[in-house]
């Protein structure tokens, strides 16, 4: 894969607004769609909104920034997002099932890993490229991170549940020497050709529609079979590069374990084994994915 290529500055030119602004939203599935041209980060903005427009701001409502100067991360770690290049979008789930149920809060953490299902499914459409999922949100090309996912809770409406921002940073035409940390690439740059950031936009979210509405349809089972077909938690899994291998994982409170990444349990939750047989189920955390070197690992 080559990662030289460098978009000129005049194929990154604003999001197409005509597009997303016709009947997109309701041919996708969308509640709304707002495009801003600037704005600190989408997460932080659609809290607010959910919280105080409740009833204007529905589940799969849509806030899409031009852009995101003050975007973050986990431990509100900085996420760059180079103005024209990249993609900063915040979807409002307020989950209900067929009956008219709110899903249970349990099956929340499945929403960015169905989220990070529905961008590789827009990059290998939309730049023919093949991603994967590195637990827990990340999604690389590679090695190489091209997006990350954040999810957060804001309050229910009218006293339900708490709502969902479901947050996705995508590195869409960023040129080499734009690229934030030595571990991103971009669509652009893994692609070797131009990709447009409304048409990765617009196959994203058309496809996340469709996979959460199909979740919602099982009551947020992650064992059942979507719209007919695997389970999300099967697809997940198979997606997801980091089982099967060695890995260091970083905890929250510092401490470290190592070993080999098993599987995920219904919550989506990572397994580890360590090399003593010790089991642990780890819930959130940064993984580092070990290669063999040398004969040992790095
Ligand atoms: C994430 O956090 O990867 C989640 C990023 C979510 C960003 C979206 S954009 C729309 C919405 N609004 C927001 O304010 N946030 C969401 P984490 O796993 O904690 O990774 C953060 C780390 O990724 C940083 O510490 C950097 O090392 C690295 N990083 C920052 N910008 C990056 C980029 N553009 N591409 C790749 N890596 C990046």
């Amino acid at each position: 894969m080559e990662n030289d290529a460098q978009p000129a500055a005049d194929e990154r030119g604003p999001l197409d607004r005509s597009r997303l602004m016709a009947d997109f939203a309701a041919r996708a599935g969308l509640s709304r769609i707002e495009v801003v041209d600037e704005l600190g980060s989408t997460n932080t903005e659609l809290s607010r909104l959910a919280e105080t427009e409740p009833d204007a701001w529905g589940d799969l409502a849509v806030l899409v920034a031009d852009h995101q100067t003050q975007g973050h991360g986990r431990l509100h770690r900085p996420w760059e997002s180079p103005a024209g290049a990249s993609l900063a979008v915040s979807i409002l789930l307020r989950p209900h099932n067929a009956s008219g149920r709110p899903l249970p809060t349990q099956c929340y953490s499945w929403f960015s890993p169905l989220a990070a299902l529905a961008l590789r499914e827009a990059l290998a459409e939309v730049a023919g490229l093949e991603s994967a999922l590195k637990w827990p949100n990340d999604v690389v090309v590679g090695g190489l991170k091209i997006s990350g996912i954040l999810a957060h809770l804001a309050p229910g409406a009218h006293g339900e549940p708490p709502a969902v921002v479901l947050g996705t940073g995508i590195n869409v035409s960023l040129r080499q020497d734009e690229l934030p940390v030595p571990t991103a690439t971009s669509a652009s740059l893994a692609a070797a050709r131009p990709v447009d950031r409304t048409d990765v936009l617009v196959a994203y979210l058309a496809d996340f529609a469709r996979r959460y509405q199909a979740f919602c349809a099982v009551n947020g089972n992650a064992d059942a079979p979507l719209a007919g077909g695997r389970s999300l938690l099967s697809q997940v899994q198979d997606a997801t590069i980091t089982l099967g291998r060695r890995v260091r994982v970083e905890l929250p409170g510092g401490r470290r374990l190592e070993g080999r990444a098993a599987g995920l349990d219904g919550h989506g939750a990572l397994q580890i084994v360590e090399d003593d047989g010790g089991r642990h189920t780890v819930s959130a955390g940064d993984v580092v994915h070990l290669r063999p070197a040398n004969g040992g690992y790095a």
